[in-house]
Formats: C-alpha cells, structure tokens, sequence
C-alpha cells in the first residue's frame, strides 16, 4: 500500500483485485492511475501501473483480433450450448424454457430463420444457448453447432436421432438428447420409450415445453455436461460473492482460482481457508495446490 493513499484509490484497488474480466480490470487501472499519489515518492507505484495498464491493453486488442466471430455475428462465450432439431420439435419453446427471452414459437414449420441467442443463468453462472433454425432448412448453422461446448438434440421421436447424426459429423461439443412434447403422450408410451434410450446408454433427459416437465433436471444435466466446476471466493470478514462463482476445469488447484483473482504474486497470500464439498470441515486451511470440487468456497487473506 502507497503511503498517504488517497481513499478512493485504494476503493479503486480493491476494484481491481475483485475484476473478473479482463475489460474489468483495465478500466480499475485506469482508474487508480488517475488516483494514485502524486509525490515523488509513490512514482515507482505510478510507473509499475502504467507498465501493468499498456501490458493488459496490447493483450486485449491481441485477443479480440484474434477471436473473431462466425458469419452470424453471434459471439461464443466460455459456456455455450446449441439446440438442434427439426422444425417444430419446439426449439424455441425450449430456448425460452431456459432463457429469459420470447421467441417466435409457432403453429407454422421453419418458422425460426437464423440463430437466436438467450441468455441461461445457472445459479449464478452464465450459459449461452442459441437455437439454430431447424436441420432440414437452408438457414441451419453448421458452423455455430460444430463449435458449441454442447449440443442438444432436440426430438419427439426416436428415428429423428439418426437423422440429426448427420448434421453433427464435425460437431465437436458433448451431445444430449433431449426428448420434447412428452405432454403427448400417456405414461406407458414415456416409459418404453425411455427404457429404449437406456438400452442404448444415450444421455438423454425427456421434457415438456407445455408442461415444464423436468425442465430443471434439464437445466442440472446441461451444466454437468459443460464438465466444469463452479468456485466461490469470498475475502475474510465478508460474505461469500453468490453471484458470480468462478467457472474452472474439474480438480483444479486453489493456485488456479487466486490466477484468476489476482494481479499480484501469489506470494502475499497469507492464508487460505476452504468451506463445501471438497474441505474436511468448514474453515479448513490449506494451501495452493489443494484441489477443488463444484460449489466450494476460497477465502483468501493477504494481510
Ligand atoms: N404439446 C406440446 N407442444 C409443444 C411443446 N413444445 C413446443 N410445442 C409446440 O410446438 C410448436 C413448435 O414449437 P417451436 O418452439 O416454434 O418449434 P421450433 O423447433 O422452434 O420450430 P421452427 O423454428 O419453426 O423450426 C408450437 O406450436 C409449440 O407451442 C411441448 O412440450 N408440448
Ligand atoms: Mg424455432
């Protein structure tokens, strides 16, 4: 900490510290420049930010050149997952199921013509679901399918399996069956039908659009397909941030977690404590190389 910092820089640092995104961080720096102490003893503070601003920038602007974004102009974010099938097999109801937004669900076929994107939170994570328009139609989006992380296949009966096989070839993403319109049918039919895709050892959930028949099941099943964990952190004294957990590979390190929260080295942590499924009790302390399970919780103290 500079001697004689102003208040409203170190609100500012603290700004930085907590970023989770890069464009955060940026605009946290700018910020703490524009506040940092002006005497001559905090010019090595000034200088080290500038270093640290000009450096997060180039490698900003780098990365958005590089991504690029597929001829819909849909933009893939870390967690995205597209919904295949054919017309009327109710990909938007579903999409709107998931999501908080309307589509145009419809009597009539094909009746959706370019991808549409919604929004999915999954407590407190965001998934990306874009509906691609139906299989058969000439607007169906390969490129967006054969990137996305998972791909649910949307059907209302069992021969259409085969035929969305055909469109997935050079899909790389998990795929999920997703079984629709169960509302349709009486519960014997549900049932033979399951034990059919049981027999076959596919990964398959059976809704209702109409009804919101295991929808929330749907919901638990796309995010374990995604095969990420989900990390809170929380700093001492204060309550745990809910709303944003941070989204890593399964088993990864506590070390991961403090890279991506901060810009520091990792030496100034003093101490780490951990809370859920992967502590041997609450509060345990352990160290950087300890590895986390889905829903635990980081506190980390650095002074
Ligand atoms: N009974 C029943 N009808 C459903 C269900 N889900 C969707 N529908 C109906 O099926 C029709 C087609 O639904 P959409 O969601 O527009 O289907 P889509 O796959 O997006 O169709 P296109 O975009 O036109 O290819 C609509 O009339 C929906 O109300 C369901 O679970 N049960
Ligand atoms: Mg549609």
């Amino acid at each position: 900490m500079p001697i004689n910092a102003h208040p409203e820089y170190i609100a500012s640092e603290k700004e930085y510290f907590a970023a989770q995104t890069p464009e955060e961080k940026l605009k946290a720096l700018e910020k703490m420049i524009s506040l940092a102490p002006g005497h001559k003893g905090a010019e090595k503070l000034r200088a080290e930010l500038k270093t640290r601003y000009k450096k997060l920038k180039e490698k900003l602007e780098k990365g958005k050149s590089q991504r690029g974004t597929v001829k819909s102009g849909i933009k893939k974010e870390d967690l995205q997952a597209a919904i295949i099938g054919m017309t009327n097999s109710g990909k938007s109801s579903l999409l709107e199921r998931l999501t908080n937004i309307k589509t145009e669900s419809g009597e009539y076929e094909f009746k959706t013509r370019k991808p549409v994107v919604g929004m999915m939170d999954y407590h407190g994570t965001r998934v990306q679901i874009v509906e691609i328009p139906a299989v058969e139609s000439e607007y169906y989006d390969r490129g967006i399918v054969n990137n996305a992380d998972v791909i649910l296949m949307l059907i209302t009966d069992l021969n259409q399996i085969e035929i969305l096989k055909k469109y997935l070839e050079k899909a790389r993403g998990r795929k999920l069956i997703v079984f629709n319109k169960t509302d349709l049918l009486d519960e014997k039919e549900v049932r033979k039908i399951f034990s059919t895709m049981q027999s076959r050892k596919y990964d398959f959930v059976m809704i209702s659009c109409r009804n919101n028949r295991n929808i929330p099941e749907l919901r638990d099943r796309l995010f374990l397909n995604f095969g990420k964990i989900r990390v809170y952190t929380k700093e001492p004294g204060k309550d745990v941030k809910k709303e944003r957990p941070i989204i890593l590979e399964p088993d990864s390190m506590v070390e991961e977690v403090a890279r991506k929260i901060f810009h520091a080295p990792l030496k100034q942590i003093k101490e780490i404590k951990i809370w859920g499924p992967s502590s041997k009790f609450p509060g345990q302390k352990v160290g950087l190389k300890h590895r986390l399970k889905d829903l635990d919780t980081v506190e980390f103290r650095t002074r």
